[in-house]
Formats: structure tokens, sequence, C-alpha cells
């Protein structure tokens, strides 16, 4: 089966459905396909278990509505927008599993082989930077209205999966300067759909984590550690900004501390440098605990270990990295 025009879904009862966690490229593109339905009072927009931060702020900024863990057995159409793994929809894959209505897939990630994909239709351009500009392709085809909001939501996917463009294409820069003229705001203002905006004690925690940071440099790398009591990960991050190569940030909780890592993301891609694998994998053998998460963002789980010889030992291991790495040994000079 061809994916349907846009009239197939006109009155029919659709879930469109977001990944776990949905980010604003998946909220984005749910949204928008939902308003250019004509008749969509029976159709919904749904997320699994949460929304991320800035998916949030868009939601409250542009009045989204959404349900979270809707019920399945309601809808005769589930489209699913920015994913196609199952693995991505949490726990709620096995819901969908057991859903007896046709599953349809918008994307732009590279397709994989699943139960999922054989019960599925999907539209899938591999070589779309967000999910949005898929979805405005297709409304396009279909001669669908874009509405101002609509070309918002759809500018916003592309903004967000671009990192402000710095992974971009040209069909991304054409569709975001026809998306701007018809979202009839500035550029600047689209971003601000989705901004977090951070709260006093966040900026506090932030800037105290800056003051009390401890400064390395190995090799042409500079690594820094700081200790504080909450927002370990905004922390480590503010260290990454003001221009650590890789920042830590250590806090203890009722006995539970949390290592939070964040490294500049040319340095992981350039160098194959992995936050989990390099550091947080191999510091479990030393400290009790487990780490887990991205190359360039993750954290450290554990207990009953000093926080300060943790975190030395972070900035030891990212030095044991660049050894390897350089094929050198060097000393990891701390700076006061
Ligand atoms: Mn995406």
């Amino acid at each position: 089966m061809k994916f349907p025009a846009l009239s197939f879904f006109e009155g029919k009862k659709n879930l469109f459905l977001c990944h776990a966690g949905a980010d604003v490229d998946s909220l984005a593109s749910a949204e928008a396909f939902f308003l250019s339905l004509k008749k969509n009072r029976s159709s919904m927009v749904g997320v699994p278990e949460h929304v991320n931060l800035s998916a949030k702020a868009m939601a409250e900024n542009l009045g989204l509505g959404f349900e979270l863990n809707p019920a399945l057995k309601e809808f005769e159409n589930v489209v699913l927008f920015d994913l196609n793994s199952p693995e991505m929809l949490g726990g709620f894959g096995e819901k969908l599993r057991a859903f007896a209505g046709k599953i349809f897939i918008i994307d732009h990630h590279a397709k994989t082989g699943s139960w999922l994909s054989e019960k599925s239709v999907a539209l899938v351009d591999s070589d779309a930077v967000s999910c949005t500009q898929v979805v405005y392709g297709y409304l396009e085809k279909n001669r669908a209205k874009i509405s101002p909001l609509s070309a918002r939501l759809l500018a916003c996917g592309i903004i967000a999966d671009s990192a402000r463009f710095a992974v971009s294409s040209k069909e991304a820069f054409l569709d975001m300067a026809q998306l701007l003229e018809k979202s009839g705001v500035s550029y600047p203002e689209l971003f601000s759909f989705f901004e977090v905006k951070k709260d006093v004690s966040e900026r506090i925690a932030a800037l105290k984590a800056a003051r009390r940071a401890r400064v390395f440099r190995s090799f042409d790398k500079i690594i820094s550690v700081t200790q504080v009591n909450s927002f370990e990960a905004t922390a480590a991050m503010s260290l990454v900004f003001l221009g650590a190569h890789v920042g830590f940030a250590g806090g203890e909780k009722e006995g539970k501390i949390l290592i939070s890592g964040r490294a500049l993301n040319n340095f992981s891609s350039r160098t194959g440098f992995d936050l989990v694998k390099h550091v947080f994998g191999p510091l479990s053998q030393k400290f009790s605990g487990s780490g887990g998460g991205h190359a360039a963002a993750a954290a450290f789980n554990g207990r009953g270990f000093p926080i300060e010889e943790a975190l030395f030992e972070c900035a030891k291991l990212v030095h044991g990295f660049l050894e390897k790495e350089t094929g050198k040994t060097s000393q990891l000079k701390e700076y006061d």
C-alpha cells in the first residue's frame, strides 16, 4: 500500500502519535498534520510518556493540545511522527503492537527492520533534516492549506532538528524561507516559541558551578569538573559553554550521587570520544554505580564514594583517552 492522500484521513478517528519524550520536531509534525485536516474533530495528537522541555514550552506558547498516553481502542488509524522503531515509543510500543487498526509512519530517520515496519505504511525521507520537512512536502503535494500556526510549527521543527541550521541542506533553507513567509512572524520570534526559560535557582546553580570549577588541560583540550547541589546537567553544560571541551558536574542528594557529563559535540564526533564508553563505563569499575546516555551527554548514578575523587577520576579518564588518541603521554595539568 502506498502512503494515502490527505483526504484519506479526513473525518476519520486518527491518532497522531509522537515518540516517547516528544521533542519539538515530533510534536510540531503531529500538530501540523492534525491542523491541516478540515475534519479533525474525531482526531487527536498523542504523546507516550512525556514531552521534553522545549516541546512543552512550544505547546504552551502556541496553545497546542495533546493527550499523554492516550487509549488506542477508540481510533481507526495511528500515524506516527518522527520515529520508525518501536523502541522510540517506550512502554507504549507494546500497546501499539496490539492495535487492530492501520498504522502509518511519517519520518526522516533511516528505516529499521521491526514488527512496526511490517505492520505499517511509511513515508520516509532520510535526507530531510526534520520530520516537519517531510510533513510540509506531503501537505504541499496534497494542496493542503498551511495556516500561519502550521507554518510556525513546521519551521520550529526544522530549526530544532537542524540545531539552528548547523546540520542542514539546501532544501531545508528553501523550506524555511517559504515557511517563514507563511508564518507571519520574524525568524527570532520562531526561536522564542520553544525557548526553555531557566528559573532563577537554575541560573544560580550554573554560576556557582562555574565559580567552584576545577580546570585541567590535557594536550590542547580543556576538562573542567565541579560540584553542585542540584541541576547537575545544566552545570556540566555551562562548563562546556564557557570553554571546556568536556565538563562534569557532580552532586549528592539523600546519599545518591549523580555525575552529569557533557562534551563539545564536534570534539566527540571528531575524536570518537564517548562519555559512556570512555568515562562512565571505566568509572564504574572504581566507584559503585553505573552510567548511561549518549556520546556527548551522559550521566553516572551511584552512591557511597567521595564525589571530589570521582570527578578527578573523570578528568583523568578523559586525559587517558586523549593519550591513547594522540599516541603520546603527557601530564594532566591543573590551573589554579
Ligand atoms: Mn526529528
